[in-house]
């Protein structure tokens, strides 16, 4: 079960299923890099101090999957995260400045995906390989089977960052919603833009604990409080979408409450992208009496679903997630993303450490 979107797409088309400047500071690192350098917290990031804490499922979490388990001490250096989901906006800066045209705009290099697919894939039709993305489908009335989610994914010629469901939609009036059909690559180059880096996942779970300890959530252990807390799925998912939350679709960021350390959205709204490698083996093979200090990940991917493809985790769940499918909204959950492709649920933040700002 995870998200290899343009992978899914050929299987689906095969085999007929599948920023910040430093102006406002209002909060200074109180840890330093020599004696003599202090850096100030650039507007729109908040500092996580350095923390060591329990990666992975917590003991009560009754939705906790194989691959979050076991929890295991982790320490991160602290360093600065990214309030929010990076915007429409802030990612209309990077690509004026730059000229950048992300994936979803460029044709699919068919030698190039070929590779991350069985042997034998036959070449999919030319309108396959044309530009686009993988959104939402919105009008799904039954699903036959819940593993298969080439039911619910459509492939949107068209659908890019600034036209996320297709030719005739826009982003306009949407500078604050989360910017989306981003891929890997994407993330990657508008870190190098902004001098920032994806956050570890252990650096994720560190920033979503907060001032909070081994708990479930963001915002804590009670799971009552999900709809006053994130955008998620409420009803019966991909089927009966009863937005309670207040929101059916993608919403703005800052629309709810931040976590304990001000950060918004780190669960539901968007999934956020790391830079580690899905690896559904990983904590089973570290040592548990060994505390792992600012771990990088698995050294390569592993997952059996997609044994062809480098995935990375992505986390947070968002705004499609539900209790009843993954409830990736807890910290610890996490699914896979290939590194070519994005969706209209998937974006990222950013994280600076203090010998980036230097
Ligand atoms: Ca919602
Ligand atoms: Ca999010």
């Amino acid at each position: 079960m995870t998200f290899n979107y343009k992978s899914s797409l050929l299987y689906i088309a095969c085999f007929s299923l599948s920023l910040t400047s430093c102006k406002d500071v209002d909060k200074t690192a109180t840890e330093k890099t020599t004696s003599t350098i202090q850096i100030e917290t650039p507007e729109g990031m908040v500092w996580v101090p350095r923390k060591t804490f329990l990666q992975g499922a917590k003991a009560d979490d009754p939705y906790a999957m194989e691959r979050e388990k076991p929890a295991h001490k982790v320490t991160v250096d602290g360093f600065f995260i990214d309030i929010t989901e990076v915007t429409n906006k802030q990612f209309k800066a990077f690509t004026d400045a730059t000229g950048y045209i992300t994936i979803a705009e460029q044709p699919i290099d068919w030698e190039e995906m070929k590779a991350t697919l069985p042997p034998g894939t036959p070449k999919p039709h030319d309108s396959i390989l044309r530009p686009g993305s993988l959104t939402f489908n919105k009008n799904v009335n039954a699903i036959a089977n819940m593993q298969n989610y080439g039911q619910w994914w459509t492939w949107q010629t068209g659908a890019n960052w600034k036209q996320p469901q297709g030719p005739d939609s826009s982003i306009e009036g949407q500078d604050d919603f989360p910017v989306v059909h981003v891929a890997y690559e994407d993330a990657l180059a508008y870190c190098e833009w902004a001098n920032r880096r994806l956050p570890t996942e252990a650096e994720w779970e560190a920033a979503a604990l907060g001032e909070n300890d081994n708990t479930i959530f963001t915002w804590g252990n009670n799971a009552d409080v999900l709809n006053e807390k994130a955008n998620t799925w409420q009803g019966v998912f991909p089927t009966v979408n009863k937005p309670i939350d207040g929101f059916k679709y993608i919403a703005p960021v800052k629309s709810y409450e931040p976590n304990s350390i001000g950060l918004y959205d780190m669960a539901g709204n968007v999934w956020e992208m790391t830079s580690d490698f899905f690896n559904v083996n990983y904590y089973k093979s570290l040592d548990p009496k060994k505390t792992q200090v600012n771990p990088q990940g698995a050294s390569k991917a592993y997952n059996p679903n997609n044994p062809y493809i480098q995935e990375r985790i992505i986390k947070s769940g968002s705004f499609l997630c539900n209790a009843s499918y993954c409830a990736s909204f807890r910290i610890s959950a996490k699914m896979a993303v290939s590194t070519d492709s994005g969706s209209d649920h998937t974006g990222f933040r950013t994280v600076a450490t203090t010998d980036m700002l230097q």
